[in-house]
């Protein structure tokens, strides 16, 4: 794995229980944490659990102990070590969003497309896919229990960036980053609203603000400006026909992890909200109107997904647990030698629809077509 940070961390917290609680086909074996600095990724790797520390991904390259590698680094550094890890012969874990550009996704994409013929398989990290309740929507959704899908309402909300004097992080810097809340946050909106619907966004109209543009900088040496946005907001089109709107901020006081997604179809509704993360809504607009409505349901029962490895009804799971669910789908589909999802190919679906909010925000808010995904 390279990085120790926070995802770093949730993965190794994956990668340390997946295989304790779900049955596995293979075992997970923590072999080597790479960072850049030698000090600090070794005792990155004795506290979450890796057997050795480095600080160079390319050594991981020629490794036979090494099967796969999991990137948890700022978006700029993607293309270079999954293209290089795939052309090794290395599965690989990517974190989200694909990459900073669409060139750089498509790339990668082509990458992991010639690696699969050889058995070696790319994933991308949109953990939230994975928790029961919007599994379990999904499923709600591809058995015909909301009808056609007519709207599409996602949000992804949080407050960190409230603060003027919040630091000048990576992730307020486009080198780094690629964009702000919009890669950061709004892609996995994106990527959920079209997981859930099992359709794709077609066109869009966005736009965005950076609301604070200069921030000290981290080591307190003075001020640097921030060159990606504070918000997105952008209109959408589904392939089936649906209208959609999302909006990502991290300027949302108050809202401090808040990915809402509901969806209104011919037959009923479905809600979410990760703040809730237990819990699904839903509205089945077939019942008596007199006593139909939202209800409540809890993604806890035996049978919702991933309930099978954790505890009795009623007693919930958490933001971990995407990433431990995640781990346990991509040990099984390796071990099958089937394509683990979402792919590549599903990253740079969203890396599409973010680049056309972002040329369309450029272009005052112009209705903007989502490039076709094979060019
Ligand atoms: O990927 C996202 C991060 O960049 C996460 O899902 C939440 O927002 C938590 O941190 C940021």
């Amino acid at each position: 794995m390279i990085g120790h940070s926070f995802m770093g961390r949730a993965h190794s917290h994956a990668w340390r229980s997946a295989g304790r609680f779900f049955e596995l086909p293979v075992e997970i074996g923590m072999n080597a944490l790479v960072g850049r600095d030698a000090s600090r990724v070794a005792a990155a790797a004795g506290t979450l659990g890796w057997r050795t520390a480095g600080t160079d991904w390319r050594e991981l390259l020629g490794d036979p102990d090494v099967q796969l590698i999991d990137i948890c680094v700022p978006g700029s550094a993607h293309a270079e070590i999954a293209i290089a890890a795939l052309e090794a012969g290395k599965h690989v874990l990517c974190e989200k969003p694909l990459a900073n550009g669409v060139e750089e996704a498509r790339d990668m994409a082509a990458a992991a497309a010639r690696a699969a013929e050889r058995g070696a398989f790319a994933m991308v990290g949109f953990n939230y896919r994975r928790l029961p309740a919007t599994a379990l929507a999904r499923r709600l959704v591809a058995r015909g229990r909301i009808g056609q899908v007519r709207h599409v309402r996602a949000q992804y909300l949080q407050d960190f960036l409230t603060d003027p004097e919040f630091p000048l992080v990576w992730r307020l810097d486009r080198d780094q980053a690629g964009s702000g809340a919009l890669g950061d946050i709004g892609a996995h909106v994106v990527d959920l609203a079209q997981f859930l619907t099992g359709e794709r966004i077609v066109g869009v109209s966005g736009t965005t603000e950076t609301f604070v543009r200069h921030r000290p900088l981290a080591d307190g040496s003075g001020e640097g400006e921030v060159t990606v946005d504070d918000a997105a907001l952008f209109t959408a089109r589904l392939s089936g026909g649906g209208l959609a709107a999302f909006e990502a901020t991290r300027m949302a006081t108050g809202r401090k992890n808040a990915l809402r997604i509901e969806i209104n179809g011919s037959r009923g509704s479905l809600a979410f909200d990760l703040e809730r993360l237990n819990e699904l809504e839903f509205h089945d607009a077939g019942e008596d109107p007199s006593t139909a409505g939202f209800r409540r349901v809890l993604a806890t029962e035996p049978d919702h997904p991933y309930l099978e490895a954790w505890w009795p009804p009623g007693h919930g799971l958490g933001y971990e647990h995407s990433f431990t669910h995640e781990v346990a789908d991509l040990v099984r589909s390796l071990a099958a030698g089937e394509q683990p999802r979402p792919s590549f190919d599903d990253g740079l679906s969203v890396q599409l629809v973010l680049d056309a909010v972002e040329r369309s925000a450029a272009a005052e808010g112009r209705w903007t077509t989502v490039a076709e995904q094979q060019q």
